[in-house]
């Protein structure tokens, strides 16, 4: 008899005793028994297998499959090529579904190599592929400080395809430009046909919000923000198959290759931490431990998110802030359950190698035990060495965010090898800064806690994102501060990622004000903000200027990955240097409704007397050093760069 009972071991330390555990095994074995005797098998069905393929010569191997189907128990299975070899193949206790592990022969040829399974009742195929390997050139790049990030929420940004814009199960109410909580038809076809557009602008990756197949209905409930649908993408049905209103996956391996070919990297926002409660599982769970919880009964978090940080946290709270779901719609996952975690690395592996993705953005990261990031970063670099993952630790608090970027060992003895965090500490000084809230040297005091990271430069230094106000919406908020929190971004140490939009200063409150269609992205729009031509003038202004300094950055490499030197700070000024071997580079921010002379100690960072910083920007003038001084000229509001 091959079918072997899950009594598959947790991490999660329980309260249980010897006696309650036989006891729960015996217990099991007699429902499992129960169940087989009581209900005549009928013969098997497949419905769903993940994944649906794989690789030869992969790191991970056997890759183990999760089916889903009908009467699935006392199942056998066998390959029909030599290529596989199928092992352990064990169902769960409702027959539903079924794990086997195939080993995939080093030499086997791309192409289908379905299983064949058997029950006493019947046979059944399931489906399997090997994958041919993408060739490496110009894939799984990683993102370094040389990149500038730029977020992308397909849905809003520009529809390219009006065929996939009204699917045959969605009600007329989802897809509605009028309504910012319903569909508005912006999909992958639509940012392939703007590659042009961002390759002007001159960012080099691409962040996508999730492309996960997600449920196409109205979702009804009694909070302020239904009814609603997930045009956000952050609710899977589907951990295998790209949403059908975004396209499909030979749309998404185009978009990948054309990106690459311009010089674009893509980042594939991936959600490990839940699934959208119309996923099936959610119902009909493969496991009975693969959520924690159920719909009917499930804490919630309550976003105590410092009990994950605090060695000192209590149990209960500290589970809560892993353990709870989200809301009442995204049930949140069991990494603690082995079957769960290795779905999820082997779902997130699938991903880059069937695309060539560069990087992946971890949605809600710090709701993951930690031991399930390190596990998934390196399975993700042992497969792909340049591979780049940057975690969403939505903190103020730098503490927190360092706690969760790899290269050290926390309290609890695990190195996460989290390739990067967002900064939102930064982010969030710089909106007061540019909003008039806190004093310039603000800056400065928040970015000495880069002592607690190991190495500063691989932070993501975020202007705005989706869950975010746009800038322009902010109280205090005017144009002049939306071009300096712009220059800073792309000035300071780290990885800068910005949000589409930003670079036009789109306006947009609370979510999901804040997501807004790109003017020009949809048929029918009076005017294309992609054209020179359809810009207002306040729109261009903030274009040429977001574009200036992208261009700054990528010529000049010390501004990329050079040192980060204070040089003066006070209430409306912040001036410092990013100096490598060759060049050093200094940016002056002068929040002042006036001119301002700032004089900066330039002998402390060897620049010599008799030379001058020259500015890079009009506006300003060349100042000599003298005496190891050089004495800056810095307009009224703006951020202005001088070179050495
Ligand atoms: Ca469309
Ligand atoms: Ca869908
Ligand atoms: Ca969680």
């Amino acid at each position: 008899m091959n079918r072997l009972m899950l009594t598959l071991k947790s991490h999660t330390p329980t309260a249980d005793t010897p006696l309650a555990n036989s006891m729960k095994i015996v217990f099991l074995i007699l429902i499992s028994v129960a169940s087989v005797n009581a209900f005549p098998q009928g013969a098997p069905e497949i419905i769903k297998v993940e994944p649906p393929s794989w690789w030869a010569g992969h790191t991970i191997n056997p890759v183990r499959l999760l089916v889903r189907g009908k009467n699935l128990g006392n199942a056998r299975i066998r390959p029909t090529t030599r290529a596989l070899q199928t092992t352990a193949v064990r169902i769960n206790n409702t027959g539903n579904y079924l794990f086997v592990d195939v080993k995939v022969n080093p030499n086997a040829r791309p192409g289908l190599h379905p299983l064949i399974l058997e029950t006493s009742a019947g046979k059944a195929t399931i489906p399997f592929r090997i994958e041919p390997t993408l060739p490496l050139a110009s894939r799984y790049q990683g993102i370094t400080t040389d990149d500038v990030i730029y977020l992308i929420m397909p849905d809003r940004f520009a529809n390219g395809d009006l065929s996939n814009d009204k699917p045959a199960d969605s009600p007329p109410e989802a897809n509605d430009r009028k309504n910012a909580r319903a569909y508005h038809g912006g999909d992958l076809r639509g940012i392939i046909n703007r590659l042009p557009y961002l390759k002007g602008l001159g960012v080099t990756a691409l962040w996508l919000t999730p492309w996960y197949d997600n449920w196409n209905g109205v979702n009804k409930c009694d909070k302020p923000w239904c009814p609603n649908t997930y045009y956000h993408g952050y609710h899977a049905i589907d951990y295998y198959a790209v949403e059908d209103r975004f396209g499909d996956m030979a749309t998404l391996r185009e978009l990948v290759d054309r990106a690459h070919a311009s010089g674009l990297k893509v980042i594939q926002d991936q959600v490990a931490n839940h699934v959208g409660s119309r996923h099936p599982w959610v119902l009909d769970p493969p496991l009975d431990d693969w959520f924690h919880g159920t719909l009917a009964k499930h804490s919630l978090n309550k976003f105590q998110n410092s009990t994950v940080l605090s060695p000192h946290a209590n149990r209960v709270e500290f589970r809560n802030t892993l353990d709870g779901w989200f809301n009442d719609d995204l049930p949140d996952m069991n990494q603690e359950q082995p079957e769960v975690s290795r779905y999820e690395i082997q779902n997130s592996l699938w991903w880059v190698g069937m695309t060539g993705i560069d990087g992946i953005r971890q949605d809600t990261i710090q709701y993951l035990p930690r031991f399930f990031i390190r596990d998934l970063s390196n399975a993700l670099h042992r497969q792909y060495p340049r591979m780049w993952m940057v975690g969403e630790v939505f903190e103020r608090d730098a503490a927190q965010t360092a706690f969760f970027i790899g290269g050290h060992a926390g309290w609890d003895g695990i190195d996460t090898q989290l390739d990067s965090v967002f900064d939102f500490a930064l982010w969030n000084t710089s909106l007061r800064v540019f909003t008039n809230k806190a004093p310039v040297r603000s800056l400065r005091d928040q970015l000495k806690y880069d002592a607690l990271y190991p190495n500063p430069l691989k932070i993501t230094t975020l202007q705005n994102n989706h869950d975010t106000d746009r800038f322009m919406s902010l109280e205090g908020a005017k144009l002049e501060g939306a071009m300096m929190h712009m220059a800073f971004i792309l000035s300071v140490r780290g990885i800068p990622q910005f949000y589409y939009g930003e670079e036009i200063a789109m306006e947009g409150g609370h979510d999901p004000d804040n997501r807004q269609d790109f003017p020009g992205g949809f048929p029918g729009d009076a005017r294309s903000a992609f054209d020179p031509q359809g810009r207002k003038p306040k729109e261009q202004q903030m274009y040429d200027w977001t574009r200036a300094w992208i261009r700054l950055r990528a010529q000049l490499p010390a501004l990329r990955r050079g040192q980060l030197i204070d040089l003066f700070y006070d209430n409306d000024t912040y001036v410092f240097a990013r100096q490598d071997k060759t060049t050093t580079v200094i940016i002056a921010i002068n929040r002042a409704d006036k001119q301002k002379e700032i004089t900066v100690p330039a002998g402390t960072i060897g620049l010599r007397d008799g030379g001058k910083l020259v500015p890079l920007s009009s506006g300003s003038m060349s100042a000599p050093i003298k005496n190891g001084s050089a004495t800056l000229v810095v307009g009224a509001r703006t951020v202005a760069a001088f070179k050495y």
